[in-house]
């Protein structure tokens, strides 16, 4: 049997960090408050028809102004972490320059009321919410960017290193370059894919020299990235179904992957994209910066592609499948197995995960790793004052039985966080989707913990599940 398993329990390690995760520009709200400038959030959601029903995070959960009542509601939850995002149109305006100390003053104020719960902070730099100055300036796809980046990380680091230890560069650069310059669908909504590639360049560009200059400052602190990763298998095992998974493997996971942590981009999907980019972005020494030694690792986890070589019966799907967010591939069909999806769509598969941590474990790096994010969003129902989402609560229970098995097999995941600690603003999909273990109701701003919530809590308090 497994030996994490005792008393009808399967335990995860002593120490392990059991967290919930946010993001600025999903919960904070009070966009224009305290000289925050704005960002391609603002922008993007304010421009008719990019967002359902056109959905902005002007106010969101109004976090901003709640911040003491939602850091409570975590120590009831017991989490030792919270891991939050950091607006940059708060700190610099315009994206450069001097610090704007109320916008900094906010972030002090709920990493000190986090540490005076005990609750762990992890403060991810850059969540999405580009300043809108620098998308002006060109944006991703333009080098400076890399560099005003840099600046802004290190600005936070000598801000709130002495009291935060645990720092992410970026949040899913995947979805930053292809989502934002490929397909269009999230800011700034550019559909160009040559651009696409050259703002995942300077996105890691970036993160490397961010992680460099902060490290100078505060060698003690514990730096990392996290990447959406994702499994992928062939619908069936012609050799056309295989080559269509290797190349949907090499745009949503190795293009990133492999620069961060083997310091080359991987040959095959240069080729991929021979079309697309001739490269000419990447300097001399750029990947010996992008893969600036790292202390830990983060995945963010949600489900697994299945895809066949290009057939034009099967119909295409929306959103982060877009053919146009993996430029080079667009012939690729996303196919649908049938078996049971969340709200977004997605597939549940709780084997990708354990799939995805061994795979980074043993091809790509023996450091640390964390889930930075893994949740599911369901159309959850208020019924007389509670929510009873037993199919979220499922999801969980699954996905950290399969941690806990990467765990036993020798992988060392050292914390998991709960994606999301509240319903909130769900991008291009505003406030019709939810993935919160508390419920909003946007009206009143009412946090009600759902039934997920009361069991997350049982788990971390027990630092186990309950056995099957
Ligand atoms: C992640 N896709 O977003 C983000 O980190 C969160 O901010 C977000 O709320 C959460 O996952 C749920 O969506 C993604 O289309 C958005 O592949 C889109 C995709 C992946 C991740």
């Amino acid at each position: 049997g497994n030996p994490a398993e005792a008393n009808g329990q399967l335990h995860f390690p002593d120490g392990f960090l059991w967290g919930v995760a946010t993001a600025a520009y999903q919960i904070e709200g009070a966009a224009a408050e305290d000289g925050r400038g704005p960002s391609i959030w603002d922008t993007f959601s304010h421009t008719p028809g990019r967002v359902i029903e056109g959905h902005t995070g002007d106010v969101a959960c109004d976090h901003y102004h709640r911040s003491a009542d939602d850091v409570r509601l975590m120590a009831d939850l017991g989490v030792s972490s919270y891991r939050f995002s950091v607006s940059w149109p708060r700190i610099q305006p315009d994206g450069s320059g001097a610090v704007n100390q109320a916008g900094l003053d906010f972030y002090r104020r709920l990493v000190d009321d986090l540490l005076a719960h005990d609750i762990e902070p992890w403060l991810t730099i850059y969540h999405w919410d580009l300043p809108q100055a620098l998308e002006d300036a060109g944006g991703w796809p333009a080098r400076d960017t890399a560099a005003r980046f840099a600046d802004y990380a290190q600005l936070l680091q000598s801000a709130l290193g002495d009291r935060v230890r645990y720092w992410t560069t970026l949040n899913e650069p995947w979805c930053s370059a292809f989502l934002g310059y490929g397909s269009g669908v999230h800011a700034p909504g550019r559909r160009d894919a040559a651009a696409s590639v050259r703002a995942g360049h300077h996105l890691m560009l970036g993160h490397g020299l961010a992680v460099q200059a902060m490290r100078a400052i505060r060698p003690e602190n514990q730096y990392g990235v996290t990447l959406n990763l994702y499994a992928v298998s062939p619908q069936s095992d012609s050799a056309a179904d295989a080559d269509a998974a290797r190349r949907i493997d090499g745009m949503a996971n190795r293009f990133f992957l492999d620069p961060v942590l083997r310091g080359q981009y991987p040959a095959d999907v240069l080729g991929d994209l021979r079309q697309v980019s001739d490269f000419g972005h990447v300097r001399d020494g750029d990947l010996a910066v992008i893969s600036t030694p790292l202390s830990m690792f983060g995945i963010n986890y949600y489900t697994r592609y299945v895809v066949a070589a290009a057939d034009p019966d099967i119909e295409r799907e929306p959103y982060g499948r877009d053919p146009s967010a993996f430029p080079g591939s667009e012939d690729v069909q996303f196919v649908s197995r049938g078996v049971p999806v969340t709200d977004m769509d997605w597939e549940i598969d709780a084997p990708g995960l354990l799939e995805t941590l061994q795979r980074v474990h043993r091809e790509y790096t023996k450091l640390p790793l964390y889930v930075t994010e893994n949740g599911a969003a369901f159309p959850d129902k208020v019924i007389d004052g509670t929510v009873d989402d037993q199919d979220r609560l499922a999801y969980f229970d699954e996905h950290l039985r399969a941690c806990q098995e990467a765990i036993t097999s020798g992988v060392p995941l050292r914390g998991y966080f709960a994606w999301s600690l509240m319903d909130n603003y769900e991008w291009a999909w505003g406030y019709t989707k939810r993935f919160g273990l508390v419920h909003v109701d946007y009206e009143s701003q009412r946090r009600t913990p759902k039934s997920s919530a009361k069991w997350y809590a049982e788990v971390i308090r027990r630092n186990a599940l309950p056995a099957q």
